[in-house]
C-alpha cells in the first residue's frame, strides 16, 4: 500500500488495490482523517471482491439472498422507509455566485457549505470501512469517457457502483495515467462509534435523517451525506454524469442529458438512433427496451437514463451511454409491458424495496397479472392482496448490468457513440399535450424542451401527481442556471446546423374523460417512432397545428389497435384556450430567469401565442 503514511492521523488499516497517484492518495488520506473509518479498502472491481461484499451484506442483514434456483446470484435490499427516493430539497449546487446555480436549484454559498459539511462528515465513518471506488463513466479510456473516485462507507453503494459503472482497477489506472478525475465523498452518516468511544450495533440500512447532496460545479466536487438510495448515493450517476457533467459540457461544448438512447432498424434495414428525455419514472427504460408491435421494426438498447452527446467530425451529434447498468423502476415492469427487462432480471440482480415471495423470489405490482396470495412487503411485513397497500414501494428499483438485456445493441460500448437522427421530449400529461408533435425547427424544439411540464412521480420526494415544469427532464439534474442551459442548447443547434437531429414532443400518458390512458403505450410506441422517422426521411406530410406538426390520420400506423375515432381525436386535440393559459404560465415561469433568459425563448413564446390566435 503506498498510501500508508507515518504522518497520517488515521489509524485505518488498508487493503485492496494499490494507489499510485499522489493526488489521489493524499485526498484519500485527507478524507480518512476527516471521517475516521476503521479501515480503508481500495476496490479492484473483481468478482471475488463483489462476492465477498455481497456475502458481508447478507451477513449484516442488508441483503436477503434470493432463492438460487429462481433468481441466481440475486439479492433484495430493504431500505429505511424514509430513504426511498432522491431528496431534491436537500440537493445543492454550490457555485461561487448564486445566479450561476439559477432559480431552479438550491444554492448555498460554497464556503458556508464546506463549513457545514466539515462538521457532519467529521467522524461520520467511525467503526466502518471506507471504500475507495474508482469508476469510469463511459468505456474506460474512451474519448468521451471520464473517471471519478467515490469514497463511501456503504458496501451497498460499492456493489451497486460495480453494476452501474466500469468500476475498479482499470478506472484506477486511468487516474494513475493522469486523467482528470472527479472526487466524490459519500457517507451514510451513521458512525458505529460515538464521541465517547462507545460502539453501537449496525442496522441493515444505515442512514441519517439529515441529508446533503452537494455539488461544487467550479471545482467539480461531489459530497453526499445521510442517504443510501441510488440517486443520492451512487455518485457516478446523477451527481456526476448529469450535474457535474452538464457543467463540463457547457464549458467544453457538449451535452450531458437525462436521456435514453436507442437504435432502431426499419423494415428496409435502415438504421437510426434516437435519444429521448422524459422525467424520472416517465418511460425511458421502457422505451429503450421497446419491443415494437408493428412488423419489420427492431429496437436495440444503447442506454436507458443518461446520454453524453457531442458533435462528431461529420458534424452530426453522437451519443454515448456513460453508464454500465440499469437502475430501473420495478413497478409496472412485466411480461406485457417490458419483456426485455423481465428477461434481463433473471439473474445477478440487486433489487431494492420490492416484495419477497414465500419461495424466496421477488414480486412487484405489474410483474404478473396474477397477484400472489401472500408476500412479504418492502418493509418486511406480511402482505396479502387485501392489505390495502402496495407490496413493493412505488419507487422500488432493480440494479442490473446493461449487457444482461437481450435488447442491448452491439454498438452500446462504441467509444465514439452513435449518431442521432431524432430527439424526443416528453412528460406525463393527462391533458393538453398530443401523442406526438414535430417541432418546426431546432429553436422551437428547444422551446418545447424548455417548457415541458410533467406530473411528479415517486422517484423523488414530493406530492405524486402534482404538475410541475421539468425542462428537458433536467430540473433536478442541471448543474447550472437553467436559462444558460437553454442558451447552450441553442448554441449547439447553431453548431450542428443541418446535421442537427429532428426534435419531437411525445406524451404516452394522455387520459380520456373516464381517467384511463388513451394510448396503449409500451410496444405500441413504436408506431410513433415510425412516424417520426418517416418525417425525417421526408416520406410523409404533416398537419400544422399551433404547437407543432401533427401526423395526418393516414400516416400513423394504427393497424391492429382498438382505438375509436373519438379516442384518436382526443389524443391529438390541441385546445387553444388551455394552450393560451399554458402560455401565460410559461411567461411567468420564464420571468424568474430575468436577463439570463435567451431572447429566442421569448420569441418562441410570442410565436406560439400568435399561432394560437
Ligand atoms: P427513471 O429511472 O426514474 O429515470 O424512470 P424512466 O423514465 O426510465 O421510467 P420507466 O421506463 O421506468 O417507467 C416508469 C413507469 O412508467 C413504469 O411504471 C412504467 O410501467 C410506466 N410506463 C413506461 N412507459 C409507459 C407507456 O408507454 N405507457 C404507460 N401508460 N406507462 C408507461
Ligand atoms: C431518476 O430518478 O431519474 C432515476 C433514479 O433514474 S435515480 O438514480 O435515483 O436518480
Ligand atoms: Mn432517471
Amino acid at each position: 500500500m503506498t498510501i500508508t503514511d507515518p504522518d497520517a492521523r488515521t489509524a485505518a488499516t488498508m487493503s485492496g488495490a494499490e494507489i499510485t497517484d499522489e493526488a489521489l492518495a493524499a485526498w484519500v488520506r485527507e478524507i480518512a482523517e476527516l471521517t475516521q473509518p476503521d479501515a480503508i479498502h481500495v476496490c479492484d472491481g473483481s468478482q471475488e471482491e463483489y462476492d465477498r461484499l455481497t456475502d458481508e451484506l447478507v451477513e449484516a442483514g442488508t441483503f436477503i439472498r434470493l432463492d438460487e434456483s429462481r433468481r441466481p446470484r440475486s439479492f433484495l435490499a430493504r431500505s429505511e422507509p424514509s430513504d426511498v427516493a432522491r431528496v431534491e430539497s436537500r440537493t445543492f449546487i454550490c457555485s461561487e455566485k448564486e445566479v450561476d446555480a439559477g432559480p431552479t436549484n438550491n444554492w448555498v454559498d460554497p464556503a458556508q457549505m464546506r463549513a457545514e459539511l466539515a462538521e457532519v462528515f467529521a467522524g461520520s465513518m467511525r467503526g466502518r470501512t471506507m471504500y475507495v471506488v474508482p469508476f469510469s463513466m463511459g468505456p474506460v479510456g474512451g474519448p468521451i469517457s471520464r473517471v471519478g473516485v467515490e469514497l463511501t462507507d456503504s458496501p451497498y453503494v460499492v456493489v451497486s457502483m460495480r453494476i452501474m459503472t466500469r468500476m475498479g482497477a482499470e478506472a484506477l489506472a486511468q487516474v494513475g495515467r493522469g486523467a482528470d478525475w472527479v472526487p466524490a465523498v459519500h457517507s451514510v452518516g451513521m458512525p458505529l462509534v460515538d464521541d465517547d468511544g462507545l460502539r453501537r450495533e449496525d442496522v441493515p440500512w444505515p442512514c441519517n435523517d439529515t441529508k446533503y447532496i452537494v455539488h461544487y460545479p467550479e471545482t467539480r466536487e461531489i459530497w453526499s451525506y445521510g442517504s443510501g438510495y441510488g440517486g443520492n448515493a451512487l455518485l457516478g450517476k446523477k451527481a456526476y454524469a448529469l450535474r457535474i457533467a452538464s457543467v463540463l459540457g457547457r464549458d467544453e461544448g457538449w451535452l450531458a442529458e437525462h436521456m435514453l438512447v436507442l437504435k432502431i432498424t426499419g423494415p428496409d434495414g435502415r438504421v437510426y438512433h434516437l435519444a429521448a428525455a422524459f422525467p424520472s419514472a416517465c418511460g425511458k427504460t421502457n422505451l429503450a427496451m421497446l419491443r415494437p408491435t408493428i412488423p419489420g421494426w427492431k429496437v436495440e438498447t444503447i442506454g436507458d437514463d443518461i446520454a453524453w452527446m457531442r458533435p462528431g467530425e461529420d458534424g452530426r451529434l453522437y451519443a454515448i451511454n456513460p453508464e454500465a447498468g440499469f437502475f430501473g423502476v420495478a413497478p409496472g415492469t412485466g411480461e406485457m409491458t417490458n419483456p426485455t427487462a423481465v428477461a434481463a432480471l433473471e439473474h445477478d440482480v440487486v433489487f431494492t424495496n420490492v416484495a419477497l415471495t414465500d419461495d424466496g423470489d421477488v414480486w412487484w405490482e405489474g410483474l404478473t397479472d396474477e397477484v400472489p396470495a401472500h408476500l412479504t412487503d418492502w418493509q418486511g411485513q406480511a402482505w396479502t392482496p387485501d392489505s390495502g397497500r402496495p407490496a413493493a414501494h412505488p419507487n422500488s428499483r432493480f440494479t442490473v448490468r446493461a449487457d444482461q438485456a437481450p435488447s442491448i445493441a452491439p454498438e452500446w460500448e462504441d467509444l465514439g457513440g452513435v449518431p442521432l437522427d431524432v430527439i424526443l421530449f416528453g412528460g406525463r400529461r393527462a391533458t393538453n399535450v398530443p401523442l406526438v408533435a414535430e417541432s418546426f425547427d431546432w429553436e422551437h424544439g428547444v422551446f418545447i424542451g424548455a417548457t415541458v411540464s410533467s406530473e411528479q412521480t415517486a422517484a423523488a420526494e414530493g406530492a405524486v401527481g402534482a404538475l410541475r415544469r421539468d425542462p428537458f427532464a433536467m430540473l433536478p439534474f442541471c448543474g447550472y442556471n437553467m436559462a444558460d442551459y437553454w442558451g447552450h442548447w441553442l448554441a449547439m443547434g447553431e453548431r450542428l446546423g443541418s446535421h442537427a437531429p429532428r426534435i419531437f414532443q411525445v406524451n404516452w400518458f394522455r387520459k380520456g374523460a373516464d381517467g384511463s390512458y388513451l394510448w396503449p403505450g409500451f410496444g405500441d410506441n413504436a408506431r410513433v417512432l415510425e412516424w417520426a422517422l418517416r418525417r425525417v426521411n421526408g416520406e410523409v406530410d404533416a398537419v400544422e397545428a399551433p404547437t407543432g406538426r401533427l401526423p395526418r390520420p393516414q400516416d400513423l400506423n394504427l393497424e391492429g389497435l382498438e382505438l375509436t375515432d373519438e379516442q384518436l381525436e382526443a389524443l391529438f386535440a390541441v385546445d387553444r384556450a388551455s394552450w393560451l393559459a399554458e402560455a401565460d404560465l410559461t411567461e411567468e415561469y420564464f420571468a424568474q430567469f430575468g436577463d439570463r433568459l435567451p431572447a429566442e425563448m421569448t420569441r418562441q413564446l410570442d410565436q406560439l401565442r400568435a399561432r394560437l390566435g
